[in-house]
C-alpha cells in the first residue's frame, strides 16, 4: 500500500498576503503567520522529490460562497479598500466587538464591520489579503478536483491557513476555511459523507462550526485545550454537536507537555471513528504547530513522529486532501509537514 508521487499543489500568490503586524503581547510583532513558512515546506517538498508541484486552477467564488456568507465574502474583498478610504494610517484591525447583551447588528462604519465579521484581533488585513485567501482557496480545490479524479491523496500546501474561519468570521490568521471549502465541494460532487480531522495544534473551530448541525460532514479535532490555548472559547470536548449533527462532531483534548505517545492515543480514536464512518473522502486539516519547538504551542511531537501519523492516516485507506494550517518559526516545519506526506507514502 501506500502511493508514490504524491502531488502538491502551492500558488506563489501566497507572497500577497504579508502583513507587517500581528497584535500579540501588547505590541504588533512581526506575524507568526509569514510567507517564509510556506517557502520552507515547498523547499523541502522539492529536495526529497515528494512528486509533482502543480499551481492551482481557478474555481471563482461558487465553491467558496458554498461554505461562506456572500456578505462576509463582499466585506474581505472590500475591506482593506474601505479601510483606506477611512483615512487609516496603519494595518487594519479589529478593535470591538458585539460584547454579551450587545447588539449583533451590522455597523457601517469599517471599524464596526471588522469587528462584526471578526472573533479576534492578532489577525491584520492589507493590500493583497484578499487576493492571497482565494488563491489559498483554489489550491484545496485543486488538490480536491485531483482527488475527486482519482489520485489517492495529494497535498494543498495552502497559505493563508483555513481552519479558524466561520462561515462569516476571521481570525487566527484565517480567512477563507479552506478544509470546509474542500469537503464541501466533495459533497456537492455527489459523495455521501466527507470526514474532517483537524491535527493541528489548535482547535479547528471555523470548521466545527460550520458543520455543526450535520450529519454529513464528520468533523474531529485534536488540540490544546482552549482553557490554555486559542481560540479559548470553543473546542471542549463536550461539544458533540446538535440536531442532525449531534454525533457527528468530537474534539479531543490535551494539556502543556502532550508527547506523541499520549497524542496518538487520540489519533487513535478520531481514526477508528473515521473508519466507522465510512466516508468518500477525507480531509486532513494539517498543522505542523504541534512540534515541540513551535514557538507559540505546547504540545511535544518530534520530528519522527510525523512520519508514523502520515502511516495511520494512510491505513484509513481513503481518498485523502491533506490542506496546510499552522506551524511556525523553525526550518522543520518544512521536514514536518513532508514527512507526514512521506509517512503516507510508506517511508519508515
Ligand atoms: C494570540 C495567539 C493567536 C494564535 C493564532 C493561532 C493560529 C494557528 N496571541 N491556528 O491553527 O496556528
Ligand atoms: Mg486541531
Ligand atoms: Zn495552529
Amino acid at each position: 500500500p501506500g502511493i508514490r508521487d504524491m502531488k502538491t499543489v502551492f500558488s506563489p500568490l501566497h507572497h500577497l498576503r504579508s502583513v507587517k503586524t500581528e497584535l500579540d503581547g501588547g505590541i504588533l510583532i512581526e506575524p507568526h503567520e509569514k510567507p517564509s513558512r510556506v517557502e520552507t515546506i515547498l523547499a523541502r517538498v522539492k529536495s526529497q522529490t515528494l512528486g509533482e508541484v502543480l499551481e492551482p486552477e481557478e474555481f471563482g467564488l461558487g465553491p467558496v460562497k458554498r461554505v461562506h456568507k456572500p456578505d462576509y465574502v463582499e466585506f474581505l474583498e472590500h475591506c482593506w479598500a474601505d479601510w483606506v478610504a477611512a483615512g487609516k494610517p496603519g494595518e487594519a484591525i479589529p478593535a470591538v466587538w458585539c460584547g454579551r447583551g450587545m447588539r449583533a447588528r451590522m455597523p457601517k462604519d469599517i471599524d464596526g464591520r471588522l469587528g462584526y465579521y471578526s472573533f479576534a484581533a492578532e489577525t491584520s488585513i492589507s493590500d493583497g489579503t484578499w487576493e492571497a485567501a482565494c488563491a489559498s482557496a483554489n489550491v484545496a480545490l485543486t488538490a480536491q478536483k485531483l482527488v475527486a479524479n482519482g489520485e489517492r491523496a495529494v497535498f494543498a500546501l495552502c497559505r493563508p491557513p483555513g481552519h479558524h474561519a466561520h462561515a462569516d468570521l476571521f481570525g487566527g490568521y484565517c480567512f477563507f476555511n479552506n478544509a470546509a471549502i474542500t469537503a464541501q465541494a466533495f459533497r456537492d460532487q455527489g459523495y455521501q459523507r466527507v470526514a474532517i480531522l483537524d491535527l493541528d495544534f489548535h482547535h479547528g473551530n471555523g470548521t466545527q462550526a460550520i458543520f455543526y448541525d450535520r450529519s454529513d460532514v464528520l468533523t474531529i479535532s485534536l488540540h490544546g485545550d482552549p482553557d490554555l490555548a486559542f481560540p479559548h472559547f470553543l473546542g471542549f470536548e463536550d461539544e458533540t454537536g446538535e440536531g442532525e449533527g449531534e454525533g457527528y462532531n468530537l474534539n479531543i483534548v490535551y494539556p502543556p507537555g502532550t508527547p506523541y505517545g499520549v497524542w496518538s492515543q487520540g489519533l487513535e480514536t478520531a481514526c477508528e471513528r473515521i473508519a466507522a464512518f465510512q466516508p468518500g473522502a477525507l480531509v486532513i486539516a494539517l498543522g505542523v504547530d504541534t512540534f515541540e519547538d513551535d514557538p507559540i504551542s505546547f504540545f511535544k511531537l518530534k520530528s519522527a513522529d510525523y512520519l508514523s501519523l502520515g502511516k495511520r492516516i494512510e491505513q484509513l485507506g481513503f481518498p485523502t486532501v491533506f490542506t496546510m494550517e499552522g506551524g511556525y518559526g523553525v526550518d522543520a516545519i518544512g521536514v514536518n509537514a513532508v514527512n507526514v506526506m512521506q509517512g503516507f507514502e510508506g517511508k519508515k
